[in-house]
């Protein structure tokens, strides 16, 4: 039986990975840091066949601890300070987390396994952050790197470290450079969860509009189901590579809110929202498109969920939740 473990285990990508790797007959491993966290009862309901072992990325003992506790065939490194809104006013902290985190636990992985380095496979969650400001469209493997936060800054960092490892010492360490991926487990802070819960709300009475901030950014939006199975097929290669994930497909917020009201019966939001600069970026990443081309033809991925579908599923399921909240 293959043995895996995930950092970042309760987070959106986390809890889908742990659900399709249980479904493959591995045993998982999850990585849950603090004393007392707050989504330990989520990872426990969800996927219940999760071991649990306590560690955080800034400490690499706990690191190298919870290695020796699971002993993995493939770590995936999905935990990260991952809100990039939150990164300006916490920038040392997510450089210590989502890019020195990537180095300890890559070294981690170098302490663990010693002289048969072969037998863990490693998967880095890059993302299409690192682009940043727009050099090429499409973005592929192959664009420059220009990131516009500290997340992306951070971002870089554990790409080229986990690159550098593959190089120096022949580790099986592949990096996905995903693009925006979401789905009713994303956490509310995102900005298409943000709509969804608020349009759910506005539909059931409960609130009135939603204040948001650029609406003329681009994503290229995928569901994070389907980017999970990516991530899995990338150490199932024989080579560690780096690769794109992505729908090619781009979208504007205002799109989004026009599938997201339309759900509820709305066509004219406009009055529903307001904008405020406080949920302005100091730089903004106005454009992001990806191409899937190496990730279609080297890993035989697809991604199976178009936005439309992914926006009325994320709506749909706010509306159940916020029901039920509501008592109504
Ligand atoms: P989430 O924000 O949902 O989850 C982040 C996870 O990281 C949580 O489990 C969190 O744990 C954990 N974490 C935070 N700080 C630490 C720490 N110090 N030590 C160990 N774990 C920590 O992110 P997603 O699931 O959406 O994304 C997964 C990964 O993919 C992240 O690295 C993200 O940056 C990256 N990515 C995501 C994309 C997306 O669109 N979703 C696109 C491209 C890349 P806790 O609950 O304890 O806070
Ligand atoms: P992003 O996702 O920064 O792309 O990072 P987010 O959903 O936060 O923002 C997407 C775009 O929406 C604009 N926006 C708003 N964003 C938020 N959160 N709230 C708002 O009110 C709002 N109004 C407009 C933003 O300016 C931005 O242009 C996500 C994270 O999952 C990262 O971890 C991951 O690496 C990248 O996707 C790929």
């Amino acid at each position: 039986m293959p043995r895996a473990l995930i950092t970042g285990i309760t987070g959106q990508d986390g809890l889908y990975l742990s659900e399709l790797l249980l479904s493959k007959g591995y045993e998982v491993y999850g990585l849950i840091r603090g004393q007392n966290n707050p989504k330990l009862e989520l990872v426990r309901h969800t996927v219940p066949g999760v071991h649990l072992v306590t560690g955080d990325l800034t400490d690499m003992s706990s690191l190298l601890r919870a290695l020796n506790v699971a002993q993995p065939d493939e770590v995936y490194n999905l935990g990260a300070i991952s809100f990039v809104a939150y990164s300006w006013d916490n920038a040392h902290v997510t450089s210590d987390v989502t890019g020195q985190g990537v180095l300890n636990i890559l070294e981690a992985i170098r302490l663990y396994a010693g002289d048969d380095l072969g037998k863990v496979r490693f998967y880095q969650a890059s993302s299409s952050e690192m682009f940043g400001k727009v050099q090429e469209v499409p973005q592929r493997e192959s664009t420059l790197l220009w990131p516009r936060s500290p997340y992306g800054v951070a971002k870089v960092f554990g790409h080229y470290m986990t690159i550098n490892y593959r190089e120096s010492y022949g580790m099986h360490a592949s990096s996905g450079i995903l693009f925006n991926h979401e789905s009713p487990r994303r956490g509310p802070e995102f900005v298409t969860r943000k709509v969804t819960q608020a349009v759910a709300r506005i539909k059931l009475g409960l609130q009135d509009d939603i204040t948001m901030g650029n609406l003329d950014a681009k994503r290229d939006w995928g569901f994070a189901g389907d980017y999970v199975e990516a991530m899995w097929r990338m150490l199932q290669q024989d080579e560690a590579d780096d690769y794109v994930v992505a729908t090619g497909e781009t979208h504007s917020i205002r799109e989004l809110l026009d599938v997201a009201f339309n759900r509820i019966g709305i066509d004219e939001w406009q009055s529903y929202v307001k904008q405020d600069p406080r949920f302005m970026r100091p730089a903004e990443v106005e454009l992001l498109i990806g191409d899937p081309a190496k990730a279609q033809e080297k890993l035989g991925w697809k991604p199976k969920v178009g936005f439309e579908e992914l926006v009325t599923m994320m709506v749909d399921n706010d509306l159940v939740e916020q029901r039920a909240l509501a008592g109504i």
